[in-house]
């Protein structure tokens, strides 16, 4: 008794003041969404600490979120309490719960699909609409926070204990999936689950909605290599096999990773095919002259990504995996392989390699929309 007893203590101490609930709440929100959606453009193990921030805050909101409806539930309880924006509290809660509910059972290792989402897109899905719902939510009842709510010292003791029992409950969380042996057990540091196996068949096909091209023919295809080179040359598909090999692991943020031999050409030799990257002073206009920076790769589709110049060199344009020639919808003829990049970095029926000399914003809504048109 006396433990439990002391254990309340506790966690009323850890409890914050209700406006400072409501504002960490909106706070945990925006940088869930933050962490989350950066977490989706990293792919090296040593990003992990942005991961565990990601669900240590996530930890955090179910604390936050049980002491906000311990103190606000008879307004949701009580019809004689209901007003106009009780209704969009409802929704908020809603898409709360929804992303909190979505992310445990990911951990867990539920791996359901409703239709052409898997579980952890529908996880960004709620997480995305909780964000804009929380702003409307905390502008109907808009109290500016205290000083008084957050005392300093106080303030920076709770947030360092909630972060750290969050870190905690995750980790023992991965204690349960592996003593229960579930299919959480043995995710990335990503989170992404494994798809054994070798070849087309082994994962599974991930395209945006809208980007579905026919297949290419292998007789028509043609490869551009141009932009800052010395040569812009046009290859066949079967210049492209020039069995360079390499093992490299596609990691997909919609939740699952496999790890595949990919053979094709190296994209450094690729341009040497185009007579190499131009040097700045090779043109006669040598001072207005752009610096070679980044190589960018183009699908058929218009999708599109780039790689710096020193990684795309490494990179391979592949146009088999797992000993079989790329499937359709795979990428063929070839698709760039851009080992410690996301899925969604390795373009797919790539039609043109460019070299560049700026930074392409532009592609971070193009991979978005490309297809709708
Ligand atoms: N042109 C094009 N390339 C693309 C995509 C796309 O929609 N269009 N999807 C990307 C995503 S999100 C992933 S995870 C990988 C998936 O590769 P796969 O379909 O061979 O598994 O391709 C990437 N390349
Ligand atoms: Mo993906």
């Amino acid at each position: 008794m006396a433990a439990t007893d002391r254990l309340r203590t506790a966690l009323d101490r850890l409890e914050p003041p209700p406006r400072a609930v409501d504002w960490s709440l909106f706070a945990f929100v925006v940088a869930e969404a933050v962490t989350g959606l950066v977490s989706f453009t990293v792919g090296v193990p040593k990003g992990w600490p942005l991961f565990w921030l990601h669900r240590a805050l996530g930890v955090g909101i179910v604390a936050l979120l049980a002491w906000k409806l311990a103190r606000v539930r008879r307004r949701l309880t009580d019809p004689g309490l209901w007003r106009r924006s009780t209704a969009l509290s409802v929704l908020t809660l809603v898409a709360a719960v929804g992303a909190l509910a979505t992310g445990v059972a990911w951990v867990f290792g539920l791996d359901v699909r409703l239709s052409y989402w898997t579980l952890l897109s529908v996880h960004v899905g709620f997480g995305l609409a909780l964000v804009p719902l929380v702003a409307a939510h905390a502008s109907t009842r808009f109290r500016l926070p205290r000083r008084v709510d957050f005392e300093r010292r106080r303030t920076a003791v709770r947030y360092f204990t909630l972060l750290a029992a969050g870190g905690a409950t995750y980790r023992l969380q991965q204690g349960v999936n592996d003593v229960l042996d579930t299919a959480g057990a043995d995710r990335r540091f990503t989170g992404s689950q494994p798809r054994e196996g070798t070849g087309n068949a082994a994962f599974p096909i991930t395209s945006w909605v809208a980007d579905d091209p026919d297949p290419i023919d292998r007789d028509d295809y043609r490869l551009r290599v141009d932009g800052l080179v010395r040569d812009p040359v046009d290859l066949t598909a079967g210049d492209l096999a020039a069995g360079h090999e390499t093992e490299a692991l596609l990691d997909c943020t919609s939740g699952w990773y496999t790890v595949q031999e990919w053979d094709g050409i190296r994209v450094g030799d690729l341009l040497d095919a185009a007579g190499g990257v131009a040097a700045p002073g090779d043109a006669p206009e040598a001072d207005s002259d752009p610096e070679p920076a980044y190589v960018r790769f183009t699908s058929v589709t218009g999708y599109r990504w780039s790689l710096p110049l020193e990684e795309a060199a490494d990179a391979l344009l592949a146009t088999r995996v797992g000993g079989e020639r790329l499937s359709h919808g795979h990428g063929a003829p070839a698709r760039l392989v851009a080992p410690d990049r996301r899925g969604f970095q390795w373009v797919k029926w790539v039609t043109r390699v460019e070299v560049c000399s700026e930074y392409d914003f532009g592609q971070w809504v193009v991979t978005l929309v490309s297809g709708f048109d």
